[in-house]
């Protein structure tokens, strides 16, 4: 089982689409393992985004980010990380399948609502920068024999 580290940007907190986007996850199978909203900081944000630094929107992208309360969670199942990611759709709304969460509720790239780790490695890498250790939550669930065989 992979877990990984979503995020519902400020433009999705702000439409009041949280709720929603938590939704098509747990509706999917995946098990919440940590949620929180929180005002990510200047400082967060280059971090989280720090592969992006010196790009030509990274200024926009992280005065963006810092813009207003985001809602954290992480998710745990199998696949987890391109499961999200597909679930997400293109970081581009427009170009992003009608079905997925971008495709379905965005437009523009700079406002695509919510953020999915790309891979294992940033999955941890952002889990542990977002959530401490005693944040998330390790339990079991009965309804987990009717979504794996
Ligand atoms: P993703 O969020 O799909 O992982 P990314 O890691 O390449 O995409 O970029 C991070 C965010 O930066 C993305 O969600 C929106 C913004 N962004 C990416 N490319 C951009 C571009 N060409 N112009 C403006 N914003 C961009
Ligand atoms: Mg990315």
């Amino acid at each position: 089982m992979e877990r990984t580290y979503l995020m519902v940007k400020p433009d999705g907190v702000q439409r009041n689409l949280a709720g929603e986007i938590i939704s098509r996850f747990e509706k999917k199978g995946f098990k919440i393992v940590g949620l929180k909203m929180l005002r990510i900081s200047r400082e967060m944000a280059e971090k989280h985004y720090g592969e992006h630094a010196g790009k030509p929107f990274f200024e926009s992208l992280v005065g963006f980010i810092t813009s207003g309360p985001v809602v954290a969670f992480v998710i745990e199942g199998k696949d987890a990380v391109s499961a999200a990611r597909d679930m997400m759709g293109a970081t581009n709304p427009l170009k992003a399948a009608p079905g997925t969460i971008r495709g379905a509720y965005g437009i523009d790239i700079g406002r695509n609502i919510i953020h999915g780790s790309d891979s294992l490695e940033s999955a941890a890498r952002e889990i542990s920068l977002f959530f401490k250790e005693e944040e998330l939550v390790e339990y079991s669930r009965e309804v987990d024999g009717w979504i794996y065989e």
